[in-house]
């Protein structure tokens, strides 16, 4: 069911400083930024390699599910985020197991995917994304 780690969301206080510590620690290029309204935050991708990257996260208000986990954890380590083939199909298959889904539907993602997270207490504490990547034109 699973493809790959498609990305690791990092919490933070402040996009471009840690874009730039980044850049700077593993020489990684931003690929993509985006400001997501729905999801109540601000972006980057950073390709690690291949369809693998790290999503920095900023939250556009405190009452947003990284302003939140920003007040209670502090920065670090938010979600992880696996591609799949087919998102609603993926979201199916896991449901029928007995795990939460936070989204009914597929939502908008970076790069033009369709994304849906699962519970993190359903997932051994770990906030989960499902990435349908954009079809390549
Ligand atoms: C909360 N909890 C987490 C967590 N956030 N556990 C692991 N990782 C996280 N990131 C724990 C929390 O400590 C509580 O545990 C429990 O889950 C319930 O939390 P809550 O009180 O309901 O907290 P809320 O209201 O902040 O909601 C948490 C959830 C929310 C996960 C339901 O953050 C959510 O719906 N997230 C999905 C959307 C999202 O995260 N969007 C931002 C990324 P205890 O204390 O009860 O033990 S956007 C993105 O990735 C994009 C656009 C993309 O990839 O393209
Ligand atoms: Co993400």
């Amino acid at each position: 069911m699973l493809l790959r780690i498609d990305h690791v969301g990092i919490a933070c206080h402040d996009l471009e400083e840690k874009i730039r510590l980044f850049q700077e620690l593993f020489e990684l290029e931003v690929v993509a930024r985006e400001v997501n309204e729905e999801q109540g935050v601000k972006e980057a991708m950073l390709r690690v390699a291949g369809d693998s990257y790290i999503q920095l996260l900023e939250p556009l208000s405190p009452d947003s599910p990284v302003g939140r986990f920003l007040a209670r954890r502090g920065e670090g380590v938010h979600h992880v985020a696996f591609g799949v083939g087919d998102v609603s199909d993926a979201m199916g298959r896991i449901a029928e197991k007995g795990v939460r889904l936070l989204d009914e539907q597929p939502r908008h993602g970076s790069m033009g995917s369709s994304i849906a997270f699962l519970h993190p207490k359903d997932v051994g504490g770990m906030l989960t994304e499902l990435v349908q990547a954009a079809k390549r034109k």
